[in-house]
């Protein structure tokens, strides 16, 4: 191309106030999105916003995305946020810096615990905590609304914590989150709020201060009690996260996961085990309730597998059966990737574009909710419509397109465990309910670091037959 007559150009940005930059420029949560999305329409899929101190370069279309994937020019960028987050997730697998041993270390140790003949492991425990939120909901059935986040957080978080660590939390028993998602919740506020506020005024905020630090000793504590219990039960099989860090060496340096990155790892799979799996539910549910001709086809495929009536026995072979499902859930990660974005750096000085010169180490941030309404997606962006994943769709789609999950080494570990385990729960969901969107609900996002909608009540009614 032309690009290069003039030489590298700036990236593009709006005029910034001295020192403030765009901070008051930059709508939080929620609108947050709707704003950087029409940024993107504006100002093209490339741009820079600075607020205070930090700046990042905001990266939304397909083509720089397809750059930014090359892993020998580009590598994962620990963003201001994340960073804030190794103040209690350390260097865990999510937040380590690429260059920290550990990494690799805990990524090889426990990368066998997410192969498919893993997720055959976890597949009647999943179930059996499918059957706990079921059990909630058929007492709900006909009386009262549900808090559908709540009880998809409910859900998640009690997989990942048998799946994960054997340990139940027990959360379909109580009335309130257990008090480690709350703790987890406002400790990620605090970091995010922490990032985007004028630097400073942190001393005023002694008492959110004091919180974050007994929020961080509650995780620690209940992760050290469930390593403590895993240990003191003389159990050294080897089937479960916990079970692979405590009894398995890295094969390069023969040695275990030491105590203090264990912990981290726990921490680690706690929060992002469940965090955005829940959203995905959250959204997927939102969708059908608003689009009754896909959860038609959603409840034909279901019916099909497992009959109209009755409870089903899903085995672990139905999971790869409900293939209209899957879709229904790819469209949800489409339009709201619960994760909604990922930071790579240049290993070295670069151009970008063809024109931007990028310093090494700079922060680039791949914003997927504007990458997914890229105008390869056809038009109709903004529309629900899980025809875009058919196979055939797949196979024409460009490889970047969708990354609901990051990209390459540093992408998510735990996405075969999610995509089974909210599979399995939206198909028993969609076979047993009728979702009634009895306060006809509009979409409100909640962001901490992830996103899901916020304040979704939906009531239920048991099916009878086909209805
Ligand atoms: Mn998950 C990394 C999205 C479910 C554990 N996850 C990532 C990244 C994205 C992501 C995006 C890359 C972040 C980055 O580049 O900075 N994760 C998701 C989504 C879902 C999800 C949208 C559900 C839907 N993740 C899960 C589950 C687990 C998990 C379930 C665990 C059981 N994720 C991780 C871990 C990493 C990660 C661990 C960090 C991997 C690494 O860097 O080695």
């Amino acid at each position: 191309t032309h690009a290069f007559i003039d030489g590298p150009r700036a990236i593009p940005e709006r005029p910034a106030l001295p020192l403030i930059g765009h901070a008051f420029d930059l709508p939080k949560g929620a609108d947050g999105h709707d704003h950087l999305m029409k940024e993107v329409r504006e100002m093209g899929p490339v741009f820079r916003i600075r607020a205070f101190g930090t700046e990042t370069v905001i990266i939304g279309g397909l083509d720089l995305v397809t750059e930014l994937s090359d892993e020998s020019r580009f590598r994962k960028n620990l963003s201001p946020d994340l960073i804030e987050v190794r103040r209690f997730a350390g260097d865990g697998l999510f937040t380590a810096f690429n260059h920290e041993p550990n990494w690799r270390k805990a990524h090889d140790i426990l990368m066998p615990a997410f192969s498919l003949g893993a997720m055959r492991s976890y597949h009647s425990t999943m179930l059996r905590v499918a059957r706990s939120l079921i059990a909630k909901w058929d007492r709900a059935a006909g009386a009262h609304a549900v808090d559908a986040p709540e009880d998809m957080t409910r859900l998640t978080f009690d997989t990942i914590g048998l799946c994960g660590f054997g340990y139940d939390f027990q959360s379909f028993r109580h009335d309130q989150l257990h008090p480690f998602v709350d703790a987890m919740s406002r400790a990620l506020a605090f970091t995010q709020d922490k990032v985007e506020s004028i630097p400073g005024t942190g001393l005023f905020k002694w008492k959110q201060a004091e919180q974050f630090r007994r929020d961080v000793r509650l995780m620690t504590d209940l992760v050290d009690e469930v390593i403590r219990q895993r240990r003191s039960s003389g159990d050294t099989s080897t089937d479960d996260l916990l079970g692979r860090m405590l009894h398995t060496r890295d094969a390069v340096t023969g040695e275990p996961l030491d105590d203090v990155n264990i912990r981290n790892q726990v921490i680690t799979f706690l929060i992002a085990g469940h965090e955005t799996t829940s959203g995905a539910l959250s959204f997927a549910l939102y969708y059908l309730t608003k689009h009754p001709a896909v959860l038609a086809r959603a409840r034909a495929e279901v019916d099909a597998l497992w009959g109209d009536a009755g409870t089903p026995e899903p085995d672990y072979g139905d999971i790869g059966k409900l293939t209209y499902i899957r879709q229904v859930l790819n469209e949800s990660l489409r339009l709201w990737p619960t994760a909604p974005g990922f930071a790579v750096e240049p290993l070295q000085d670069t151009v970008i574009g063809g024109k931007y010169a990028v310093p090494k180490g700079q922060t680039l941030t791949v914003y997927t909710p504007a990458l997914h309404r890229d105008p390869a997606w056809g038009e109709n962006v903004e529309l629900f419509d899980p025809e875009r994943f058919t196979p055939e769709q797949e196979e024409k789609r460009p490889v970047h397109l969708f990354k609901p999950f990051g990209n390459g080494e540093r992408a998510c570990i735990g996405r075969q465990f999610a995509l089974h385990e909210a599979t399995l729960l939206l198909g028993l969901l969609v076979h047993r309910y009728r979702l009634i969107d009895h306060a006809d609900y509009q979409l409100k996002i909640k962001q901490t670091l992830t996103i899901k909608p916020d304040g979704f009540t939906l009531e239920l009614a048991r099916r009878t037959g086909s209805e």
